[in-house]
């Protein structure tokens, strides 16, 4: 087999579709090798004395393991000095991060979730960082907050690494989803799937049933229906998943469809859902989209939502296209 390097796709694929300018590309090459460290430290466990808890509190008072600090700083550093960024955001750090003003600065903004599904980290299940990329308006000498208030429509590539059995990486720039994985003997990225599809059907779903008595009518009625199987209204057995990490959720639902649900629910209505825009919810739903599926808040597109604050959260419903149209449709009703 021909193997092909994660730098030899960009470069393709920059020359076939002018998709890829020099600077994204380094960008993809720099969060790449990041994601190669993270993967490191993660592969190291009790060894590496990467486990258990820090002693400080995120932004959204969340308590932070180390490896999510380790994996922030691995990614900030990284993608400092390059020029190839006007400034970062991450959801383990309050305010943007401008580029010091020691480096040139570049016309694209980072966003990532650095270490996600923390809960996992600990127990050794698969865990993941997610990101997404913006471009910073032009002629900015240095971004601000409102500068990355962008709907997901605007990003021009979207990824995340899964750390797990094997590491993958999967990266779209909006002509497609591609996985690569991690070579760890050569310490490089190989091509091991092209132009990934999310089946429109499935009989999968992943949500936290034990949240159930919170759900709203309309999640309650979708997943009702599932749970009623061959006798109930859908005719048919579903079957459910559900690893409390976002990255390996949808790694699976890229792999053989489903559909993934963090609805909003009761208990908080000034916090909707779980889940972070800017982080979590805007690139997936870019990589599901590109890979033929859906993602949307139940009542629209997730892309198309005009973002307010960059810790924003919003209900997740993306996978397979036409689940996440019927329980979308039940929120309309
Ligand atoms: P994190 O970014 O703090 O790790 O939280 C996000 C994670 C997702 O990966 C996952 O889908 C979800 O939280 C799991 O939540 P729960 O613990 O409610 O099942
Ligand atoms: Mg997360």
């Amino acid at each position: 087999m021909k193997r092909i390097s994660l730098t030899q796709y960009l470069v393709e694929e920059q020359r076939q579709h002018n998709s890829i300018p020099a600077e994204l590309r380094l960008l993809i090459e720099v969060v790449a090798r990041a994601c190669k460290t993270i993967s490191h430290a993660v592969g190291k466990g009790a060894l590496g004395e990467v486990l258990g808890t820090a002693e400080t509190e995120n932004i959204q008072g969340e308590v932070q393991k180390k490896l999510d600090i380790i994996s922030n700083e691995i990614l900030l550093e990284a993608n400092e000095w390059g020029g190839h960024l006007a400034a970062m955001a991450s959801e383990e750090m309050e305010s943007i991060h401008p580029i010091p003003n020691r480096y040139p600065k570049g016309e694209y903004m980072l966003l990532f979730d650095p270490l996600d599904g923390s809960s996992n980290i600990d127990v050794n299940v698969s865990i993941g960082t997610i990101f997404s990329v913006l471009k910073a308006p032009e002629g900015m000498a240095q971004p601000t907050e409102a500068d990355f208030m962008q709907p997901g429509t605007q990003q021009v590539a979207a990824g995340y690494a899964v750390y797990g059995p094997q590491t993958m990486l999967v990266l779209t720039t909006g002509n497609g989803v591609n996985c690569f994985t991690l070579d760890r003997e050569m310490g490089s990225w190989v091509l091991t799937q092209r132009n990934m599809q999310i089946p429109a059907k499935t009989k999968e779903f992943a949500i936290n049933m034990s949240n159930a008595r919170h759900w709203h009518p309309p999640v309650k009625r979708y997943i009702d229906e599932l749970l009623a199987g061959e006798t109930g209204p859908r005719g048919t057995n579903f079957n459910m998943r559900w690893i409390a990490s976002m990255v390996a959720d949808v790694h699976r639902i890229l792999n053989r469809g489903g559909v993934f649900m963090y609805p909003a629910d009761l208990r908080d209505t000034s916090m909707p859902g779980k889940l972070r825009l800017m982080y979590e919810a805007n690139p997936m739903a870019f990589i599901v989209e590109q890979a033929g599926g859906a993602a949307t808040d139940g009542k629209q597109r997730i892309m198309d939502i005009q973002p307010h604050k960059l810790h924003q959260r919003v209900p997740v419903f993306l996978g397979s296209r036409d689940e996440v149209a019927v329980v979308t449709s039940y929120h309309q009703a």
